[in-house]
């Protein structure tokens, strides 16, 4: 009978640790479900794989060594692949991750949850021993990714190494991961509608030593950028800027056209042409951008173009405000401050719409 639960650790050099961690995975879960420990070694020299594999007539313990690969998130999907549980698990050698905590995860996955964050940054939670460089550096991390990469900010630690995911979530999705951060890797190309977060103190290590260091930060930004156009929000942020150019494309066009074609004075030209370019922007956000998020039926979608009528209106009202502001008070000149002034209300427009016109039907988080 399959296990319910694979649980991934990635080891590198944690001979003092394996054995400690093995025995409180045990503890924690042995009368909870049927589980498997997958450990992934990347040939350590302290001869940890070695120590793994003499668990096994203690524990449900499988060992991988990696001879040609290092890494700690391709590791991870190392495990991934040779698991057979529903639910697949990552949790470091080290200690730091308490593994009595695993249950509480494990009930948010069996509540169904896709995947399940042990995450320091909720009530509760939190980190020990760590340096104030470190904190810094963690807390940016985490702000960059929830800045650029919107599908992270489901959870409060995108980049906790220490989750549950349902096997459903990966499967049949390429995971290309730099460095550190697997969790970054599913939450952005997974299937993830529902999350879970538990919050847990990241212990201080006792025992081997960190492989964390600097190469990892730079690690890191290249992952976000490299995630950058996959991620589902920023490709609909895209779509977004790209209908707007479309609109500005009416607009102009039209305001040509009943101007000298037509005869009209060019301020009434002017009106017709914005509310032209807004049912525009409305019709092509509705079939395109927000797709996804229509709710059903006439009166829906007539409400859904008042309101955007009236995100635009004061999208204007902000892209005067910020032109004036930038003109007459600070001294720019009037062109670049228009600039500013249009991603003032870009900004503004996609924010409001994306949460009030478009607001998503069904809540996706616990
Ligand atoms: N297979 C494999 N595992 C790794 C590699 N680098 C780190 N690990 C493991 O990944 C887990 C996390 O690595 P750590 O060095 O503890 O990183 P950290 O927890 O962010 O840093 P510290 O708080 O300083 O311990 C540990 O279980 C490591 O043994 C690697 O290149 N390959
Ligand atoms: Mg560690």
């Amino acid at each position: 009978m399959s296990p319910e639960l694979s649980l991934i650790v990635p080891t590198y050099n944690e001979v003092d640790n394996i054995a400690t961690l093995a025995r409180r995975v045990h503890e924690a879960l042995a009368s909870h479900c049927r589980y498997e420990l997958i450990v992934v070694d990347d040939d350590s020299p302290d001869g940890t794989a070695e120590a793994a594999r003499g668990l096994h007539s203690e524990y449900p313990i499988k060992v991988i060594v990696r001879h040609s690969e290092r890494g700690l998130a391709s590791a991870v999907i190392h495990g991934f692949a040779e698991a057979s549980g529903d639910v697949l698990g990552v949790i470091d050698a080290d200690l730091q991750h308490p593994p009595e905590m695993i249950p509480d995860l494990l009930r948010c996955a069996r509540d169904g949850a896709d995947v399940v964050v042990g995450s320091r940054y909720e009530p509760g939670g939190g980190t020990e021993k760590w340096t104030r460089q470190r904190l810094i550096v963690s807390k940016v991390a985490k702000v960059l990714a929830h800045l650029l990469l919107p599908s992270s900010k489901k959870v409060s630690d995108p980049l906790s190494g220490f989750f549950l995911i349902r096997r459903e979530v990966i499967e049949g999705v390429k995971l290309n991961p730099i460095g550190y951060k697997i969790l970054l890797e599913v939450l952005v190309r997974g299937k993830v509608e529902r999350v879970a977060s538990v919050p847990y103190i990241f212990r201080g290590r006792e025992a081997g030593s960190s492989k964390y260091g600097i190469g990892e930060q730079v690690n890191y930004l290249r992952h976000i950028l490299r995630l950058l156009p996959v991620d589902s929000g920023v490709r609909r942020f895209i779509k977004f800027c790209l209908v707007g150019a479309s609109g500005v494309l009416v607009n102009m066009g039209l305001l040509w056209l009943l101007t000298e074609v037509v005869g009209l004075f060019y301020l009434v030209s002017a009106a017709i042409a914005i509310e032209t370019s807004i049912i525009n922007n409305f019709i092509l956000n509705d079939i395109w951008t927000f797709r996804d998020r229509r709710a059903p039926g006439r009166a829906a979608r007539l409400m859904r173009l008042l309101k955007f009528n009236l995100v635009s209106a004061v999208g204007i009202g902000i892209n005067m405000g910020v032109l004036w502001t930038c003109t007459e008070v600070l001294g720019i000149y009037y062109l670049i401050s228009n600039l500013c002034g249009i991603a003032a209300a870009m900004l503004w427009n996609f924010v409001i719409n994306l949460s009030w016109t478009w607001r998503q039907i069904a809540s996706s988080s616990q």
